[in-house]
């Protein structure tokens, strides 16, 4: 999950390969605010990101005194993240969901984006459903997921948009350390915090567990449809939250171990 800053032969990236190797062609991020650790307590959206193309698509050479990266964007593509944003947003009743694009740069690539989620969004909507189905540029939805972050539902995009926009909207479930991401195909899913590797923490019992288990509760919700195991699970963690750890300016005690985390965490399992 960690790859070098520079070109090194041979090599490419584990996360992106298994993702486009098992064809995980959905990324999908939730934010929630957690107890004591978010700033507010009224956010609950998911960035639904396409995670086989884009600019992550591999393609990028040197070319006379520069070099190019090409964005790929395909109608396959566009049309399946499509779809898998509208059974999210059904399955957990958001009431909104956004197409974010940046169409006004990139009218070929995005607009195809943009244009094909519609279509299959408006193909699958019943007349009887009454969410809000809009669109905003990528620019916009930067400035309001810090500004009005409670105004969102579910938001899909882009690969590397999705990338961007979920570290960001991380802030809000309390940081980095708890934010979860699944990795998501008809066949295959790898559940896996927003979060890299930490090498400067390595050894130390300090790495915060909670983004891999609620990662590991999105494998269990979506992969394995069930979804009341998987609220036991982010139950525990809130309650673990709540009332076991140790926390003060909304950021857990610095010297909470990775032990402690778990030992609060399996005891608000078993209660
Ligand atoms: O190999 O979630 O360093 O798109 O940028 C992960 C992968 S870093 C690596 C991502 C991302």
């Amino acid at each position: 999950v960690s790859s070098p800053a520079h070109k090194v032969k041979g090599y490419r990236s584990a996360i992106l390969t298994l993702r486009q190797e098992l064809d995980l062609y959905a990324n999908i991020r939730p934010v929630r605010s957690l107890p004591r650790l978010s700033l507010r307590q009224d956010v609950d959206l998911v960035i639904v990101r396409e995670n086989t193309e884009g600019l992550y698509a591999g393609r990028e050479r040197l070319e006379g005194d520069g070099a190019v990266a090409e964005r790929v964007i395909t109608r396959r593509a566009s049309h399946r993240i499509g779809r898998k944003a509208v059974e999210i947003l059904r399955a957990e009743k958001y009431r909104r969901l956004t197409i974010v694009h940046k169409a006004n740069i990139l009218p070929l690539t995005d607009g195809l984006f943009r244009d094909t989620v519609r279509a299959v969004v408006q193909e699958m909507r019943h007349p009887d459903e009454n969410w809000i189905l809009d669109e905003l540029l990528v620019d916009t939805t930067a400035y309001q997921l810090v500004s009005q972050p409670q105004t969102f539902g579910v938001l899909v995009t882009t690969n590397l948009f999705g990338d961007i926009l979920s570290d960001e909207a991380a802030f809000w479930c309390g940081g980095m350390g708890l934010a979860p991401s699944l990795n998501w195909g008809d066949e295959i899913a790898i559940a896996e915090p927003v979060h890299g590797s930490a090498p400067d923490i390595v050894g130390k019992g300090i790495a915060n567990p909670m983004a891999a288990i609620l990662s590991a509760a999105l494998l269990v919700r979506y992969h394995w449809k069930l979804p009341q195991i998987a609220e036991q699970i982010e139950g525990a963690v809130r309650r673990a939250l709540t009332f076991d750890l140790e926390v003060s300016e909304n950021r857990l005690n610095p010297d909470t171990t990775t032990e402690t985390i778990l030992k609060a965490i399996i005891k608000r399992l078993n209660s």
